[in-house]
């Protein structure tokens, strides 16, 4: 990925959404307020330290709404600097699930770097990618008690984005 064109890209795409807000309604040109297409990430699963799928792909110009969900009995980090570079961040909410209906307990708004989602836990990020590109620093940092991270156990994935 060409870190300058991302940059150009996303300046480019905050003048549009910039522009689509301060209109009198929404129009076309509001990204943001598009209905999500809804993506789920499992953050591993109990003796395995993985993403679930580990291969993800979106497109730029609609809005996700990635689910990082975990399962397992670790903390677990959703990091790609490369794929934060190229996104455009909506808001991140923390959900919790309550007599089977999703409820959300907090939500940031700017710009995202990286997710950490503890044990039994879940949280959505929402943005709209900006940039096209393939990257593969999606991973995992965190160290367990072996000293090796959970990306050397294969926490590991790839982010394209057409
Ligand atoms: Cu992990």
């Amino acid at each position: 990925m060409r870190v300058f064109h991302a940059r150009l890209a996303i300046a480019a795409a905050l003048a549009v959404l910039i522009g689509a807000m301060s209109g009198p309604a929404y129009s076309a040109g509001n990204l943001a307020g598009q209905t999500p297409i809804e993506v789920t990430v499992e953050l591993g699963k109990p003796g395995q330290h993985a993403f679930m799928p580990n291969r993800l792909r979106f497109e730029t110009g609609k809005l996700y709404k990635l689910v990082l969900r975990n399962a397992s009995n670790d903390a677990h980090y959703f990091t790609s600097h490369g794929f934060s570079q190229m996104i455009w961040t909506r808001k991140v909410q923390v959900t919790q699930s309550r007599d089977g209906k999703t409820v959300t307990l907090a939500e940031f708004k700017g710009a995202i770097r990286e997710i950490e989602v503890y044990p039994g836990q879940s949280a959505e990020w929402w943005f709209v990618p900006v940039a096209a590109g393939r990257v593969t620093d999606l991973r995992c940092g965190i160290t367990g008690s072996d000293g090796k991270t959970h990306a050397d156990h294969g926490m590991t994935g790839e982010i394209v984005i057409e």
